[in-house]
């Protein structure tokens, strides 16, 4: 416990337990360290967490297996066949905005190298293949008034290859490229954007509509209010009203969303018989200090304004209630008479309500949360009133502010099947990055795909998530925003030294290749049968080739493992190229 220590008096505590000087009786209070100590001591050691454990089991039949990316990260022709400019041309063209000045005019060359994309799709073995439209590379001043031809067609031969590969196309309407003629006139803080979207949308489902099944009409609205419209980090660059604008975007986003939905539901539905939503990126986050309520409710709070924000209007009516106390009582602390949140029209509120096919998630880490009272400053941050950072045990990847936690992405899918009523989920993201040198063995990425996956697996088998869908972010290293080309996101790596741009697979595409084609992770020591819930405790008890096994599934695992050598050698037998034995299964 704390105590006198000597020269320093009682200047430093060095206890698990704080003790209260001041107090004659001298409470003994137990810090986090002496739980902590507490567990160390029961588990004798440091064994691997229950949810670390992997399971086996397979997927639902007819899973969707994709891989994804965004127009402007990828297809470079940034001025080629009439496309109009967005507003990343822009921001990229602005001296200081991205790492190493780099911009997207030619980023993966794309809009050229159509053919290389798909080799790589088929290399994967993808069933979907998730793409976004350039806005400005079909109606250039963002308006249907007038239609880049060549940029339609870019997009139907996109679709037709696509579609003779066998592999279908899920399509992104907007991921953040948005024409600079409608930023010019206020972009998504000017209402009129709902009209311009629907007739985006509109237009895309009349002349793409015919073969597309699935569409998204946002890519991550938290992102591109936030880190576009508060922080600056992004295109448009605005942050000098972080109090009120992400508000005003958001609710317009909200409204274009929801008439995109309508449109398609009145005008194409019934001949197309696709499905319309929304994709919102949500980190999973944990109390900082498991012993304090209010790091659980600071925690709540960064997953709800991640999703409730934008899910709670759409899949279950109206702004979340906790968005909207949090937003009332910044605004009155900082002697404002009301919320700066907007509010629905009761009209808008049934519009909006129910306007979603499926859950669209991107997810890519967790975070701890904490509270932070920010006074009567007037910032969406304030409004959040929470503080979030890592766990510093929790593995480095290319990027900052992701670190591998694949315990949060199962947690994140059971709340998301708790809080809104069981929604079929596409996960239409998930991925690692690298930064410094090339390495084509990714094992960390292998590693990420292998862990994050099977916590899918569970939150299908075990939590029953109406899981449908899983997407890899990315099928190419691409022009990963604010930070350019420094962070590489792809199974393929593309040599931005060779003018051609080739395409090389990384290793991760023959693992995350021999899950789609076993469809998860079959248990290779009982055969092609039915997981059983029963039958998964205690497979993770022997190190064997870098596998958790017990003792029999090593064994068996070494013996199949040298008939598998052979029969792969004959091509008959998928196996999984190195982390978790995937076998007893069938190459599709
Ligand atoms: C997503 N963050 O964006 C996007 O949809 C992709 O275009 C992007 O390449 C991918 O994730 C990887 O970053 C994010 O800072 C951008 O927390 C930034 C963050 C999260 C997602």
């Amino acid at each position: 416990m704390d105590s006198f220590q000597f020269v320093f008096g009682y200047l430093f505590g060095f206890g698990l337990h704080h003790v209260d000087f001041n107090n004659p009786n001298r409470p003994r209070t137990p810090k986090f360290s002496a739980h902590f100590y507490y567990n160390v001591m029961r588990d004798n050691g440091f064994p691997l967490p229950e949810d670390e454990k992997m399971i086996y089991g397979e997927f639902k039949k007819d899973f969707i297996w994709s891989s994804a990316t965004a127009s402007y990260q990828i297809e470079g022709a940034w001025r080629e066949d009439g496309k109009g400019l967005s507003i990343w041309d822009k921001f990229t063209h602005t001296p200081g905005k991205i790492s190493e000045h780099d911009t997207g005019d030619v980023a993966c060359n794309s809009y050229n190298k159509m053919e290389d994309d798909i080799a790589a799709l088929k290399k994967v073995k993808v069933s979907h293949y998730r793409f976004s439209i350039s806005w400005p590379r079909v109606l250039p001043d963002g308006t249907t008034k007038y239609v880049n031809q060549a940029g339609l067609n870019y997009y139907q031969k996109l679709l037709d290859s696509l579609i003779a590969a066998n592999i279908q196309p899920q399509v992104t309407l907007y991921h953040w490229d948005l024409p600079q003629a409608l930023q010019d006139v206020g972009g998504w803080e000017n209402e009129t954007i709902i009209e311009r979207f629907k007739e985006y949308a509109d237009f895309l489902f009349q002349n793409l509509g015919p073969k597309v099944k699935l569409w998204i009409t946002f890519n991550e609205p938290f992102i591109i209010t936030v880190l576009g419209h508060v922080q600056g980090a992004h295109a448009p660059g605005l942050n000098d009203r972080p109090d009120t604008l992400p508000y005003i975007v958001g609710h317009n986003i909200i409204r274009s969303h929801a008439e995109a939905w309508h449109v398609y539901n009145d005008k194409y539905r019934a001949s197309q018989g696709g499905l319309v939503s929304i994709t919102v990126n949500s980190d999973w986050a944990e109390p900082r200090n498991p012993y304090k309520q209010e790091d659980y409710e600071a925690a709540r709070n960064v997953v709800e304004f991640y999703l409730g924000w934008w899910v709670h209007p759409i899949f279950n009516g109206d702004y979340s209630p906790l968005v909207k106390k949090s937003v009332l009582k910044q605004s009155l602390a900082g002697g404002l008479t009301k919320s700066r949140l907007p509010e629905f029209t009761p009209e808008e509120i049934k519009r909006i309500n129910g306007t979603y096919d499926y859950f669209g998630l991107n997810h890519y880490c967790s975070v701890l949360a904490f509270p932070v009272d920010y006074g009567s400053f007037q910032h969406f941050e304030a409004d959040r009133g929470v503080v979030v950072i890592s766990d510093r045990t929790w593995l480095e990847t290319g990027s900052v502010w992701l670190r591998m936690t694949p315990f949060g992405l199962r947690r994140l899918l059971k709340f998301i099947k708790e809080e809104y009523r069981n929604p079929p989920i596409i996960i239409t993201e998930n991925g690692v990055s690298e930064n410094g040198p090339v390495d084509l063995n990714d094992v960390h990425r292998k590693y990420y795909y292998e862990q994050y996956i099977n916590q899918v697996l569970k939150a299908y088998l075990l939590d029953d998530v109406n899981i449908i869908g899983y997407t890899a972010w990315s099928l190419l290293d691409n022009l990963e925003w604010g930070v350019g080309y420094t962070e590489r996101f792809g199974l393929f790596y593309v040599n931005r030294t060779d003018p051609d741009l080739p395409r090389t697979p990384k290793a991760s595409v023959s693992y995350y290749s021999s899950i789609i084609s076993c469809n998860g992770f079959p248990d290779p020591a009982s055969g092609p049968h039915e997981l059983t819930k029963e039958a998964i405790p205690g497979i993770n008890n022997v190190n064997f080739l870098g596998m958790s096994l017990s003792s029999e599934d090593a064994a068996t695992g070494l013996n199949t493992t040298f008939a598998l050598l052979i029969v792969a050698l004959a091509g008959t037998i998928c196996v999984a190229v190195g982390l978790f034995p995937v076998e007893n299964c069938r190459v599709n």
